[in-house]
């Protein structure tokens, strides 16, 4: 249905989505290894963007997949529908994905990086990131909290 001037749907259209894209095992987040990425699940993750992306005026179109291509995909489709920046947590592809890496540069939109953990505490084969070199910025380090950073971030651009 069409906005009208008594219709409060707001229209995604006009650049005010932010992607949050996030990469394999994610869907586990909050069910097993809390010490490490905190107890919030993804869903509670998405409802916490939610709230702040509505006292922002933005809108949040939240994604999970273990699949490398759909990561590749839903990037594309963030520029293609004019989305105002994505925001991507690709888990472990994050070390490994030149196809992300080319992705991001490929695409206009703005793409912050965000992690739950801080990567350079931890394993040296977590300290390369091939979506960071690519990425506008990245945040990570804060738990949950990382992803709401990255929202004020997308925010102010
Ligand atoms: O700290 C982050 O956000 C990471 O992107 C998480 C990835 C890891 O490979 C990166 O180095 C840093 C792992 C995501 C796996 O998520 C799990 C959630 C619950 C239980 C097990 C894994």
């Amino acid at each position: 249905m069409p906005a009208t001037s008594q219709d409060n749907t707001p229209d995604v259209s006009a650049g005010t989505t932010v992607f949050v894209l996030n990469g394999p095992n994610l869907n586990l987040l909050g069910m097993r290894e809390p010490a490490i990425y905190g107890s919030d699940t993804l869903d509670d993750i998405a409802g916490m963007l939610e709230d702040r992306a509505r006292e922002l005026g933005l809108h949040i179109d939240m994604r999970q997949s273990n699949h490398e291509g759909h990561l590749v995909d839903w990037l594309h489709e963030a520029q293609a529908s004019g989305a105002k920046a994505v925001l991507i947590n690709a888990g472990a592809y994050t070390h490994t994905s030149v196809a992300l890496h080319d992705a991001i540069k490929a695409i206009r939109t703005p793409v912050i990086e965000i992690h739950l953990s801080n990567p350079h505490t931890r394993e040296p084969f977590r300290h390369k990131s091939f979506v960071g070199m690519a990425a506008k910025g990245s945040i990570a380090g804060f738990g949950a909290r990382s992803y709401l950073l990255g929202l004020e971030a997308a925010a102010g651009l």
